[in-house]
């Protein structure tokens, strides 16, 4: 039987994840707004588009969560993106209300779902949606580190004239400002980074990946990114439908490893069939642990607001 994919949220990435997910012939989909007419207008866009290229995917639009039911894959984008000058935690209130609809939408109708979330602020959002939905934690999973990684390859990429695709990667630690690029587990050509580049330019470019999100948010003067998180999220998808058990990293259910106790964060991990199928635990320099420590502290902090803004997530 063919897959079902539901996107929850048919805005800029919803609409990109659709259209991705349609040249790929991933799955069928479904696009759910509370817009109703932007879900079911992007569905039958796409849906033209198929007989063009001869390609096999049923696609709708609805603000009904029955036609979502079963779905076999969840991508939730509901809610809003920044603007100019706001940091992901501004977007913490209107985001959390958002998430909890949400969360009462899919709990029913898909519970056997892998649920890939990328509403912002990440690490507090996907938090919250698993404790809202009760889905268990394996199945609730946030996007952030795949597009942070992309993000820190490619600027890479340019400074050291390399193809991306000859750059091994990592960024750990939640998705913000605090977010951790791993130096140390990058390799250029299978060489280590830290032979490559000088400790100056590294830093920029250390920089400029935890702002990559800012420095588009300002030159699109509307809006965020939107292409890179959607081929993010359908790298996910692709290795949960396929079982192809790629070690990514995403925002997963901490209860131990790393030293973290019951908290989502950016770290590696398998996704095969099952959803997140093993964390893995890397070895950290005492740098790096003081760095991923920090990044676990901020997201911390903002769930001790989010909680306070819903004490149902104390529960
Ligand atoms: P946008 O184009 O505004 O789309 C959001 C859509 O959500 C809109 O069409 C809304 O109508 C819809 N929506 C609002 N409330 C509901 C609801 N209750 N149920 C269903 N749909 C609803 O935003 P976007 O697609 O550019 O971004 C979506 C989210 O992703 C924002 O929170 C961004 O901050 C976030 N984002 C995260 C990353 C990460 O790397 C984690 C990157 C880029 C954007």
């Amino acid at each position: 039987m063919r897959k079902k994919i539901t996107l929850i949220g048919a805005g800029q990435i919803g609409g990109t994840l659709a259209h991705l997910i349609s040249i790929k012939e991933l799955a069928d989909v479904v696009l759910f707004d509370v817009a109703d007419g932007v879900a079911k207008g992007k569905a039958l866009d796409i849906a033209q588009s198929t007989s063009i290229d001869g390609l096999n995917v049923n696609l709708i639009g609805t603000n009904n969560y029955e036609d979502t039911k079963n779905s076999d894959v969840i991508i939730i984008t509901a809610g809003v993106p920044r603007k100019t000058g706001m940091t992901r935690d501004d977007l913490l209130e209107t985001n959390l209300k958002i998430i909890k609809k949400v969360a009462e939408g899919i709990k029913n109708t898909s519970p056997n779902s892998f649920v890939i979330c990328i509403t912002n602020p990440l690490d507090v959002i996907v938090m919250a949606l698993q404790k809202y939905s009760k889905l268990p934690t394996n199945k609730v999973v946030g996007m952030a580190g795949i597009l942070d990684t992309s993000r820190f390859k490619y600027f890479l990429s340019q400074e050291l004239k390399v193809p991306v695709k000859n750059i091994e990667s990592l960024v750990l630690g939640g998705h913000g400002d605090t977010m951790v690029p791993m130096p140390n587990y990058t390799k250029v050509n299978g060489k280590s980074l830290n032979e490559l580049i000088e400790k100056e330019k590294l830093d920029k470019i250390i920089d400029r990946t935890r702002k990559g999100g800012a420095e588009i948010i300002k030159l699109l003067e509307k809006g965020s990114a939107f292409y890179a998180p959607a081929a993010s999220a359908v790298e996910m998808v692709n290795s949960y439908i396929n079982n192809l058990k790629k070690t990514l990293p995403c925002a997963a259910h901490l209860n131990g490893a790393y030293g973290v106790k019951d908290l989502y964060a950016g770290v590696p991990v398998i996704i095969g069939n099952k959803g997140v199928e093993k964390i893995i635990e890397l070895s950290l320099d005492k740098s790096e642990k003081n760095n991923f420590n920090l990044s676990i502290e901020t997201v911390k902090d903002l769930f001790a607001a989010a909680k306070k803004i819903d004490p149902d997530l104390n529960n």
